[in-house]
């Protein structure tokens, strides 16, 4: 089955993307639980946060500092989130951390 994450990151679904980076992509979440709601994933696929190795989740976590940033909740706060699993609420299995902020959460 097609993923829509890979989709994203072939550029064939559109997304808001603020942040992209050799290996990773980060884009506006369609259904935001928050002012400030960005998905950041590896561009390569892997099916959830756990299977992602040390350079990958390196990654993820540096661009999120940066996004962070640019979004302006460095300062204030936010939370970083990975859903894993179905138990775990994960929807989409292509890993992705949920960076969110803008509001006390
Ligand atoms: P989850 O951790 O797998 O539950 O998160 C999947 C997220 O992907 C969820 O917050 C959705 O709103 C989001 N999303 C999206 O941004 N664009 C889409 O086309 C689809 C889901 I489907």
């Amino acid at each position: 089955m097609a993923c829509l994450f890979c989709s994203i990151v072939e550029g064939e679904i559109p997304a808001t993307v603020v942040h992209e980076t050799a290996t990773t992509l980060a884009f506006r979440d369609i259904h935001p639980k928050a002012p400030v709601h960005v998905l950041l994933i590896p561009r390569e696929h892997v099916p959830h946060a756990v299977a992602l190795d040390r350079d990958q989740l390196g990654d993820l976590f540096a661009a999120a500092k940066e996004v962070a940033e640019a979004e302006g909740v460095a300062e204030s706060g936010y939370r970083l989130q990975f859903n894993t699993g179905v138990d775990g609420g994960q929807e989409v299995f292509h890993a992705h951390l949920h960076l969110l902020g803008g509001k006390r959460l």
